[in-house]
């Protein structure tokens, strides 16, 4: 089954976000694997947006990231990958559909609330710069085969 890491920003966690923010990944029929509340150092958020470095924006990202405590997820399903870049909705504030995450709660590109992976290679690193195995707990839902 596909995993994605997603993860609540500083700007989520300081606005009380993080509750409706599983709410909507839980409501989808997602499985929440692992989550935790970290403040990340800044070699490891070096690590997790390596894909910019070298970019205009890159050192304000990285300060912006290591700001406060962000909560980091992982959450497994069908396509979650995909799906869950649908609901956080598009990079820029302005583009952001209602309706997504960023759509509904920001007005700011540079604090957008919610970081999701991009596809199955980031998710496979992004996972492993946050949690180790024994974090990732494998459960049977019930509910899941009504979804
Ligand atoms: P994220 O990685 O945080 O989930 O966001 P994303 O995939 O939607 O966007 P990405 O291209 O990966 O960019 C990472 C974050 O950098 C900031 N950004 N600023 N041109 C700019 O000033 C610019 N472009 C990107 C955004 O805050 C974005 O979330
Ligand atoms: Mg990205």
């Amino acid at each position: 089954m596909e995993l994605t890491f997603l993860m609540v920003k500083p700007d989520g966690v300081q606005r009380g976000l993080i509750g409706d923010i599983v709410k909507r990944f839980e409501q989808k029929g997602f499985q929440l694997v692992g989550a935790k509340l970290v403040q990340i150092s800044r070699k490891q958020a070096e690590l997790h947006y390596q894909e910019h470095l070298g970019k205009d924006f890159f050192e304000r990202l990285v300060t912006f990231i290591t700001s406060g405590p962000v909560f980091a997820m992982v959450w497994q399903g069908d396509g979650v990958i995909a799906l869950s870049r649908a609901m956080i909705g598009k990079t820029s504030a302005l583009e952001a559909a209602p309706g997504t995450i960023r759509g509904d709660y920001a007005v700011h590109t540079n604090l957008n609330l919610i970081h999701g992976s991009d596809s199955p290679e980031s998710a496979q690193r992004e996972i492993a710069n946050f949690f180790s195995a024994q974090e990732l707990i494998s459960y049977n839902k019930a509910i899941q085969s009504w979804i």
